[in-house]
């Protein structure tokens, strides 16, 4: 047990589910934000629970928003954590388009609010913030390079402008005050808990429920970027590795490979013996104004400083969240034959 405690926004969220799992395996008691809605989202904790029912007591839930300071401000003096990791986020790039001041309020300044309570509490005792950003601030970049954490940034979407600015609200925290506050830069990660409307699990799932006969078509936007995707369960650990530092500083996080649309759609349909090109159609509900053409990542500074790299291919993350999506239809399969 390290007798540690971690204060996690967004826990509730695909990364909340993998970093929570982490830190409760290294000791760590998990406090965690969730807002209040009119049914329970706790399909990721809950599952947590259930699959960890002897650590479940040692994840601690609080009603609460990033956007609402003072009840941020509130809970992070009351329960003094050793780390911060400000996961929360309106982190759809399409939907940002479509609210754009609500995605700046949560992301941008609910990272600000955090800062301010971690910068409270550090008068008290040592604290450690970690800001999820994200290859979405790249955006724009020409050329097809790999981003590095001296590659400018060029946001493209209303939701890597606000990232962008909470990247400098925390290195400017981090110089003016003194404070431990790190930027993981971390480029596209997946797993079978990734949101359904995000291209990878949209595709996985739409391949196991067609071969399952629930499903007839799968519609879909711009099939010509390119993205550099890493499994969730990984880029987790960079995160907490960051915070074991002595000083903190700002990391890219990546597979340092890049994939088509086109290439995911082959693997996943290939998984279940389709040919994606008899059901995909092109909808341009799902194109965004602006897009993000071409990301891949270099981890380097990563591997040299935090001793990280990525455990699983590509290839095999596909598989994963095909297999788990077939597993999820078979379910939804045999409840509507019953
Ligand atoms: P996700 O599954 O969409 O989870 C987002 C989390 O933020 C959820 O727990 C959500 O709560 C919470 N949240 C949203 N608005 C909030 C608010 N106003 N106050 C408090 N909590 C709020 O996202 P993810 O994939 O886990 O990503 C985690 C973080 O990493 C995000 O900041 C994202 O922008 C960033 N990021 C993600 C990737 C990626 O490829 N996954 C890459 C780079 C950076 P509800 O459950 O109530 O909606
Ligand atoms: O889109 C294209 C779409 O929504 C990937 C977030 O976690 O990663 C994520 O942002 C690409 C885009 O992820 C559909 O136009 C085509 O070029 O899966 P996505 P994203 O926009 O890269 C970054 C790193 C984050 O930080 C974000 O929080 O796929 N695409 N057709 C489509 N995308 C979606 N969602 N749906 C489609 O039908």
């Amino acid at each position: 047990m390290t007798g540690k405690r971690a204060f996690i926004t967004g826990i509730t969220g695909q990364d909340g589910y993998y970093l929570t799992r982490l830190l409760l395996e290294q000791g760590y008691d998990v406090h965690g934000l969730v807002r209040r809605t009119s049914s329970m989202p706790r399909r990721r904790i809950d599952q947590l629970r259930e699959e960890m029912p002897d650590y479940a007591e040692r994840i601690t839930l609080y009603y609460g928003d990033v956007t609402d300071a003072s009840g941020v401000i509130r809970i992070v003096m009351e329960q003094e954590p050793d780390e911060v990791y400000n996961l929360a986020a309106q982190s759809h790039v399409r939907v940002s388009f479509d609210n754009p001041a609500y995605t700046q309020a949560v992301n941008a300044d609910g990272c600000l609010h955090l800062l301010e309570a971690v910068r409270l509490l550090n008068q008290r005792k040592p604290v450690k913030f970690y800001q999820a950003s994200t290859s979405e601030m790249y955006g724009g970049i020409p050329g097809t390079a790999p981003q590095s954490e001296t590659t400018p940034f060029h946001p493209r979407s209303p939701y890597a402008s606000a990232k962008v600015a909470a990247f400098h609200h925390t290195v400017n925290y981090r110089e003016a005050y003194g404070i431990f506050a790190c930027n993981g830069i971390l480029f596209n990660h997946e797993s079978p808990l990734r949101g359904e409307n995000f291209v990878t699990r949209k595709i996985t799932l739409a391949a196991a429920r067609i071969r399952a006969g629930l499903q007839s078509q799968l519609a879909l936007g711009n099939l010509d970027v390119m993205r550099d995707w890493g499994y969730a369960g990984d880029y987790v650990e960079a995160m907490w590795l960051m915070m074991q530092q002595d000083e903190s500083d700002d990391f890219v996080i990546a597979s340092g490979e890049t994939h088509s649309i086109r290439e995911l759609l082959d693997l996943a349909f290939g998984a279940v013996n389709l040919d994606w090109q008899d059901y995909v159609v092109i909808d341009k509900r799902y194109l965004r104004p602006t897009e993000v053409e071409f990301l891949r990542g270099d981890a380097s500074k990563a591997r040299r400083v935090l001793g990280w790299q990525p455990k699983t291919s590509f290839e095999e993350l596909v598989q994963m969240m095909v297999d788990s999506d077939c597993q999820l239809a078979a379910d939804e399969r045999r409840r509507e034959c019953s």
